[in-house]
């Protein structure tokens, strides 16, 4: 089925612990700023969540220890400062509800990323998506004193991608005929969900550019890697991602999150935790007679970067085994994608509005009519 053309944007703030602190300590403008993520042993044990551009400029970036860090910038006259992450979330919260007035829909994808659907708002033309991100700039700018850096493209898969290319305060539009050439000379590291031992696989494969992966006979691709990722390699690597900008309203959604006992990448050990969360929110949606269509999971990270991931059911469902496989498939693809950690784990499912629960029970007694 083919799906309309459609308009994605990945919103990425620059720098975002380390801007969010320059803005609230103007004392630190000009000086290499590090944030931290202390872990407590010794006064300088813990690693580097993020680093200003000028801290960068010394070798200093994210994940590496924060002894190292203080040694590249010694006489520097170098800032470090400890995590914040609630003030962090609040600042975040602000901006993605000014993002949200200039988006048909907007889903946030971690505490300094939200992809945001402009089809509607831009009549389907990048000039106008182009004006509309000076807007949003300017408004982002005005209200907060954020920059951020924009990635336009015909899908998230794109958006994302293009997004890294300027930074910071930087915009990157791949309209639909340039695809194929902006994607085809990267590594296919670009693509989520290809780590390191994908990419020495591929390369065993003779796969080293996303341009070699879209070339590569379909059929051995699923004998690989399975039918799952076999099919997602081969679209993601032709650029082709339908996967729609989701809102998970918050309002709607029904959702906990806690800290695990211990960090982890084990699957069975998380969907422990997963599990017991599941029992909480089944108990408050069946009280309120509720039923859902889209199940989201959360991870934080041990380097307290987080993300989410969602997916949106086909039907709406009520029961508990549904949340559980989703989450289960949501969070077993995500450790794909990340060599961390986690530190946090969260599920929630984005429940019926009443007007779409009354759209429900009007089509279903319609169907049942006819
Ligand atoms: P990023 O968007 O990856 O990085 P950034 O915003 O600091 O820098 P850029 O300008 O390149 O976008 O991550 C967002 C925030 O997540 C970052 O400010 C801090 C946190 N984070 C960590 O705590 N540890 C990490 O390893 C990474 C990559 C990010
Ligand atoms: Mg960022």
């Amino acid at each position: 089925m083919p799906t309309q053309a459609r308009i994605v944007m990945l919103v990425d703030l620059d720098y975002f612990f380390a801007q969010i602190e320059e803005q609230r300590r103007p004392e630190l403008k000009g000086k290499p700023v590090v944030v931290g993520m202390y872990s407590g042993r010794t006064e300088t044990s813990g690693a580097v969540s993020t680093s200003n551009y000028l801290a960068r400029k010394y070798g200093v970036k994210s994940g590496i220890p924060l002894f190292l860090a203080q040694k590249r910038l010694e006489g520097k006259d170098a800032v470090f400062l400890p995590v914040d992450y609630d003030y962090y979330q609040q600042v975040s919260d602000k901006i993605m509800a000014i993002l949200r007035r200039f988006a048909d829909a907007l889903e946030v994808g971690g505490i300094d990323e939200a992809y945001l659907d402009v089809t509607k708002k831009t009549q389907g033309s990048y000039e106008e998506a182009e004006a509309l991100v000076c807007k949003m700039k300017e408004a982002v700018k005005r209200e907060v004193q954020v920059t951020f850096s924009v990635g336009i493209g015909p899908n998230m898969l794109i958006a994302k991608i293009a997004s890294d290319i300027h930074k910071p305060d930087g915009v990157t539009i791949v309209c639909p005929e340039q695809v194929e050439s902006f994607l085809s000379p990267k590594p296919v590291d670009v693509l989520l969900g290809v780590g390191k031992k994908t990419v020495a696989k591929m390369s065993e494969m003779g796969i080293q550019t996303v341009g070699d992966l879209a070339k590569y006979d379909v059929q051995r691709l699923l004998e690989v890697f399975g039918k799952v990722l076999g099919i997602y390699f081969h679209n993601a690597a032709n650029g082709v991602d339908n996967e729609p900008v989701q809102e998970a309203g918050e309002a709607e959604s029904i959702g906990r999150m806690s800290t695990l006992k211990e960090n982890s990448r084990n699957l069975d050990f998380i969907m422990q935790k997963i599990n017991q969360q599941i029992e909480e929110i089944y108990a408050e949606f069946t009280q309120k007679n509720l039923s859902y269509r889209q199940v989201g999971i959360s991870a934080v990270m041990t380097n307290l970067s987080g993300k989410s991931r969602s997916k949106t059911l086909e039907k709406p469902a009520k029961d508990k085994e549904t949340i559980r496989k989703a989450a289960r498939e949501l969070f077993e693809k995500y450790l794909v994608e990340t060599d961390l950690e986690i530190r946090r784990v969260g599920v929630r499912v984005a429940v019926f509005s009443k007007e779409e629960r009354q759209q429900q029970q009007l089509s279903s007694f319609f169907y049942a009519e006819s």
